[in-house]
């Protein structure tokens, strides 16, 4: 049996349980909940597990511990049948993790940054050092990132090309952490608000 360390709700989290029901591996993970809220995750306990201090991460059976969600989704889309998330062949694997990253860098990574130092984020207790300027500097550069992945789906149906795959997760998940972050999606991004209504008819998005 997989265990999955984490939060459920949260955007990280998403993006893998999306994925586990893409694979259709629900029967083989089991989920082991993490008090975010309550700082578990910067404990000695959990910091053994992630270094990073960060859901979500999952354990093997050997005790292997995988943090970071691009590599978490490599492990699961290689686990059983086709790697559909992250692609097959050299090139369709390159720009899967290139718009992956883009998607990541560009627009839930902006949007947590200005999340944890232009909010309150996640509380005194948790949010230690807070930069406002930077946060702040974080909201424009996730909605530029809107604006560029909005331009991407005007061009083709999903994120990466013609088929659903991890770099779709991702910016479901960023768009997800910008409505938790008040971060509007702009009126005249039509593209990415069709593609999100689209998307979030999957049975892997509408069951999270
Ligand atoms: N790059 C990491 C990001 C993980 C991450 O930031 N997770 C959030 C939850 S959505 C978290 O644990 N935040 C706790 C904190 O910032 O204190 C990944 O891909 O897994």
């Amino acid at each position: 049996m997989l265990r999955i360390h984490d939060y459920k709700g949260f955007p990280n989290p998403a993006r893998i349980r999306i994925a586990i029901q893409e694979k259709g591996l629900h029967d083989r993970v089991s989920f082991v909940a993490v008090d975010v809220p309550a700082g578990e995750h910067k404990g000695a306990a959990f910091l053994a597990r992630n270094p990073a201090g960060a859901v979500p991460v999952l354990e093997l059976d050997d005790g292997t511990h995988i943090a970071e969600c691009t590599a978490i989704t490599e492990f699961l889309d290689h686990l059983t049948g086709e790697p559909v998330l992250t692609g097959g062949t050299a090139r369709d694997r390159a720009i899967i993790h290139m718009m992956q990253r883009r998607a990541e860098a560009g627009l839930l990574d902006a949007v947590a940054t200005y999340f944890h130092h232009a909010t309150p984020g996640l509380g005194p207790h948790i949010e230690t050092y807070q930069c406002r300027e930077w946060g702040e500097k974080s909201r424009e550069r996730a909605v530029a990132g809107m604006r560029y992945l909005d331009q991407v789906v005007g061009q083709q149906p999903y994120i990466a090309g013609n088929r659903f795959t991890m770099a779709d997760i991702t910016t479901f998940a960023g768009l997800l952490f910008a409505d938790f972050a008040k971060i509007d999606l702009p009126a005249d991004l039509v593209h990415l608000k069709a593609w999100r209504v689209r998307v979030s008819e999957r049975p892997s998005i509408s069951s999270l």
